[in-house]
């Protein structure tokens, strides 16, 4: 009984502990500690606590990573939907919930226990909430399948497709079709808040292969009617990829974007290659309230990158968002590190526009950079001349 004491105490103490400000740009806040780890996991998921069937009380079921959360506000608290992944490599959801969205996050007892197909999912990852106006929040995530003509030899070979689910409650989950696109394979598909020419809309992101976007192009856009049916017939491509940029190889949008007075807000992540692996990192974009499908302000480089520890894990240099939450103006971003875990930044709405309209879009080559740059320091040093800031 002395262990389970120590590790329930320990843990408890993890998760009353208190986060706090680490760093702060005027753009973004992002605390010091993860708020979701494998140590946040309940113990009673991961230990046989009976010391009759575990004496030794051994990990019977180890829980590898906790990372890419949806987020919505749900019954006024911060709630995740978070990526677990177990030892075995199976990813699955679970809810968390805060009352402040900055720590003490807790699980629920129990995952989501997701509904399948007549096509069983082999892995299911990375769920955006939308809370749409049709009534539903819908969970918009990847599932993926080893195809049936796959060769033996190969047993990395897998399909990548969106699944939806939709709930009222985040305990009964309904299962629906998965997004027919023909050919490509899916992820990061994201669906739009709100009707869009009374259909429902879609950010895509349409890839050939696995892993390779290939020529998908970027984040698409696409209009469907029903959910319950949801075939796409058209897609356009509305954020590309870009040679020698932060998405130079692939992006996906993340959250649901944000309605705000001025346009929607969007986070997306942005991929390159180094010899060092993939990497990456989030940045933003801003579409017309008019139409979502145009972006109207495109900030160049990156908004946040990997930085410290978050730099290393399962799959190191890695930021990933597919959850935010508003609330009175405050903007909290879930953002998971490295495949491995979870963390908070926090910004305005009044702020994320004000980075998205102000910071020069990119220039796609040095010497513009370095024009944009000149216009930044020749401005500052004729206001540090006549602040007396510098003789
Ligand atoms: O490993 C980094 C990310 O890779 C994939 O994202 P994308 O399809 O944009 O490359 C996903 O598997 C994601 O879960 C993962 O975090």
């Amino acid at each position: 009984m002395d262990r389970i004491k120590i590790l329930f105490d320990s843990q408890e103490e993890l998760l009353s502990g208190k986060n706090k400000v680490a760093q702060d740009n005027g753009i973004i806040k992002r605390f010091k500690h993860p708020i979701i780890t494998t140590d946040h996991v309940p113990l009673f998921w991961k230990y046989d606590l009976n010391p009759e069937s575990n004496p030794l009380m051994l990990e019977r079921q180890g829980i590898n990573a906790t990372f890419n959360a949806g987020a919505m506000l749900f019954e006024d608290k911060y709630t995740l939907v978070v990526r677990l992944e177990g030892n075995d490599r199976k990813s699955f959801f679970a809810v968390a919930q805060s009352e402040n969205g900055i720590d003490n996050f807790r699980f629920w007892d129990h995952p989501v226990n997701l509904p399948q197909t007549t096509e069983p999912d082999t892995n299911v990852y990375d769920m955006r909430l939308t809370y749409h106006e049709d009534g539903w929040i819908y969970g918009l995530f990847c599932t993926e399948r080893r195809p049936k003509d796959a060769p033996g030899f190969d047993q990395s070979i897998a399909e990548a497709k969106c699944g939806i689910a939709r709930t009222k409650n985040l305990i009964d989950w309904q299962r629906l079709p998965d997004l027919d696109s023909g050919k490509d394979q899916q992820r990061n598909v994201v669906l739009h808040p709100e009707f869009v020419e009374g259909k429902y809309a879609l950010y895509t992101r349409p890839q050939d292969g696995f892993i390779d976007a290939g020529t998908g192009g970027g984040i698409g856009w696409a209009l469907i009617d029903r959910m319950e049916n949801p075939i796409v017939r058209d897609q356009k491509v509305i954020d590309p990829k870009v040679y020698h940029t932060i998405k130079e190889v692939k992006n996906g949008q993340g959250p649901p974007p944000l309605r705000t007075n001025e346009g929607w807000l969007h986070l997306a992540h942005g991929v390159r290659n180094t010899a060092a692996g993939l990497r990456y990192v989030l940045y933003m974009f801003m579409t017309s309230l008019e139409d979502p499908s145009e972006v109207i302000f495109s900030p160049g480089g990156h908004l946040m990158a990997p930085q410290g520890e978050e730099r290393v894990g399962d799959v190191s240099n890695v930021l990933f968002s597919n959850g935010w939450i508003e609330k009175e103006g405050v903007v909290y971003i879930y953002y998971a590190s490295s495949d491995t875990r979870m963390h908070v930044a926090t910004s305005t709405l009044e702020r994320l526009i004000d980075y998205c309209k102000n910071t020069p879009a990119d220039g796609l080559n040095s010497y513009a950079s370095v024009k944009s740059r000149n216009n930044l320091i020749n401005k500052n040093l004729d206001f540090m001349k006549n602040a007396k800031l510098r003789k």
